[in-house]
Order: structure tokens, then sequence, then C-alpha cells
């Protein structure tokens, strides 16, 4: 067992008030994937209070399985009957993560939990969270993940736009389908940026050959070509391409990320707090894939400013040399829930909020104006 780290030795404040609030904003567009295309975030909240401090915390599912099994019901459901009732003031937090290992899977539930607990502890000591987690903040690198379009040019203007904002790589949904003659438009127009692509699980082993020819356009990365629930076609997979593969949705904890690089089934991991049940997990993960050599990048799951903060925390961790899904607030929602929202610098670097805790105010009056439901548990 490797040493605990500050943050996993922290201990557990006495909660005086939980609730779960479900918020639903619109986004400006809507985002698609291979999968399915969402017009609104719908999204599960945590508020906890201790002492009149209050944390929060933002589960990344979705109200459908379109990205994972879970969603924001299944979320409430093992949230209220299996994780709460382990939560207990005095605890460490390596003491509650041993409480919920017999939960098995529900990581998005479990980091809406953590979330919040942290963003308490942290707001309590009066530190922002990366310090808490034990790593000086810095500006991060930014990223966008430009979802599938109906048209070539429609994709070409999407990156163009991104480019000027500046973007320092840009992500692109592919599908059967949209791939190969989408790609090439896209380099022939950007010779020289960095560019990756995302097919969320959209082939099979046998597209191989079609996925080779993606090879010819240097990308920095494909992400998750094939299923989501698996390991070993990716490694048979990354043997017959040049191009790097990432993991994103195969990937839901340590020990997935140990069968994925010592199958060779992937170069790079795509490390979401929300889906690997925490930011402690994900800095497991991180120091793993560091040490090996393996890059990492923060993803998303188009958070609300609560979420996405978290995401940005996370990254001030060694480990994230790679730029990630984190971008400017305004790209996805036309008024969030939190200030001040994300914005890139001149150089399209991101700052790291400097404040307590996760360091940005939740709007409560916002929260209410958006929410569905609230429920009190305690
Ligand atoms: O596969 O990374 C993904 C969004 C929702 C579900 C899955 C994914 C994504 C993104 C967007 O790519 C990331 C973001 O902008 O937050
Ligand atoms: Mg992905």
């Amino acid at each position: 067992m490797n040493k605990l780290t500050p943050a996993e030795l922290a201990l557990l404040p006495k909660l005086d008030r939980i609730e779960l609030i479900t918020v639903r904003l619109p986004f400006v567009q809507p985002f698609a994937t291979s999968v399915h295309s969402w017009a609104v975030k719908e999204a599960l909240l945590l508020r906890i209070e201790s002492g009149g401090v209050v944390g929060w915390g933002e589960c990344v599912a979705d109200p459908d399985p379109y990205y994972s099994y879970e969603t924001t019901q299944t979320a409430r459901h093992i949230f209220k009957d299996f994780l709460l009732p382990q939560v207990e003031a005095g605890i460490s937090f390596a003491e509650l993560g041993e409480r919920l290992r017999p939960v098995r899977g529900h990581g998005m539930a479990k980091a809406m939990l953590e979330n919040a607990l942290l963003d308490l502890v942290a707001r309590q000591r009066g530190v922002p969270l990366h310090e808490l987690l034990g790593w000086p903040g810095r500006r991060i690198q930014s990223g966008i993940s430009i979802g599938i379009k109906d048209s070539i040019p429609e994709l070409l203007s999407a990156v163009e736009e991104a480019l000027r904002r500046p973007y320092h790589r840009i992500k692109v949904k592919i599908m059967r389908g949209k791939d190969v003659a989408w790609l090439r438009a896209l380099r022939a127009e950007f010779p020289q940026i960095a560019l990756m692509a995302d097919a969320n699980g959209d082939y099979r082993i046998e597209d191989a050959p079609l996925l080779r020819e993606l090879d010819a356009f240097n990308l920095t990365m494909i992400e998750q070509p094939l299923s989501y629930s698996d390991i070993v076609q990716h490694a048979a997979l990354q043997r017959e391409l040049a191009t790097s593969l990432c993991l994103d949705e195969s990937i839901h904890d340590l020990d997935d990320a140990r069968a994925a690089l010592s199958l060779d089934a992937c170069r790079i991991i795509n490390i979401k707090q929300g889906r690997v049940g925490g930011l402690l997990e994900s800095l497991r993960i991180a120091a793993f894939c560091h040490e090996r050599g393996v890059g990492v990048w923060s993803g998303g799951m188009d958070e609300t400013g609560i979420g996405r903060a978290f995401n940005l925390h996370l990254q001030a961790a060694a480990g994230f040399t790679l730029p990630g899904d984190t971008s400017e607030t305004s790209r996805y929602f036309a008024e969030d829930i939190v200030a001040p929202g994300v914005v890139l610098a001149d150089d399209g670097f991101i700052e790291m909020p400097t404040g307590p805790g996760i360091g940005v105010q939740v709007l409560e009056d916002r929260v209410k104006r958006y929410e569905l439901e609230r429920e009190r548990l305690s």
C-alpha cells in the first residue's frame, strides 16, 4: 500500500444539512457524439453544509445511459441508499473510500459525494482545492471538443472559430460515415494544428483497415474507437495503428488503467474525475501513468461551472501534460450557476481559481432558477 496523501488523511466534518438538487441548463448549441445528441445539461448536484460552510458536488451522469450505464436516477438511488449511510464525521477520506469499495461501480455517484466533501473541507481550511490535493496552482492548457456536425463545412467553421480563441488543441467527434473524408478536409485546411478524434466507441475491430487510414492525418490520438466495455480489442487495434489510442469510457478506476497499460491497449488515458469515482482515484491513475511516461489529460462531461471547477483543480497535478477538454463556459451556457466562468487568456491558457475550495462562487439564486427538483436528506 502506498503512503496516504494529506487529502486521503483529511477527516470528514459533521454534516448539518444535505440536499440533492437537479438542475437543467439549456446548451448554447446541442452537443452530439456518435451515440446521442444533448440539447440541455441536466445535472444532479449535491449541496452539503457544515458549521455554516457549504460544499458542492456535481454528478456527471446524464438522465440517459448513452455515455455510461449510470444515470441521474441511478446516482440518486445509489447515493441515498448505499453511499450516504457510510458517511461519518471523523473518518478519513481513505476510510470513506474503503467503506464505499463494496459498492461495485457507480463511480459517478461516488465522485459527486467525494467532490462535495473535498470542496467543503478545503473551504473550511480556507485553501484552494488543488492545495488540499497537494499541488500548487498553475495555468493549464485549453482544449475543445467539437460535436458531430451535419456537414464538413460546418465542422470546418467550428474548428476555425475555436482556433481564433485560441484553443491549444482541437478534438472532433467522429462516427462511422463521418470520419476519413471529414478529417482529410480538416487536415487540408489546418495542416499544423494539434488535432485528435473521439469516436465514443462507434467502431468494431473489423474496422481496423478504415481506422488505419486515419494514420495519414497526424492525429495526436484517437479516443475510444471501440466499445465502451472493451480493453483487449483496443490492444489488438493499437498494434495495427501508428496513431496513439486514448481510452475514455473503458477506464473506471486504477485497475482498468493498469490493465490497459499492461496490455498496451492505449498510450494515453483520458481521466474524467467524475467517471473514475472522484479526484483521489484520478490522482492515483495520474501518478501511475506519470511513473510510466504515459500522458494523461482531463476530459469533461459538459459540466456546469461546479464540475468544471473540479476538473480545473485536478489538472494542477503532475502527469496532466496534455491539453484536456476544459473549454470556456460561454461555449456551453448563456448563463452558468457559478461565477466567475472559465475564460481563455490571450495565449489560450486557463487560470486556476485561487479562492477556497473549488474557488468559484455558486450562485444560489441561479441554481434555484434552473432547478427541477430539490430533495432534503437531513
Ligand atoms: O467522450 O469525452 C467524451 C461530452 C459528453 C460525453 C462524452 C464526452 C464529451 C466530450 C465533451 O467530449 C467534453 C466537454 O467539453 O466537457
Ligand atoms: Mg471521450
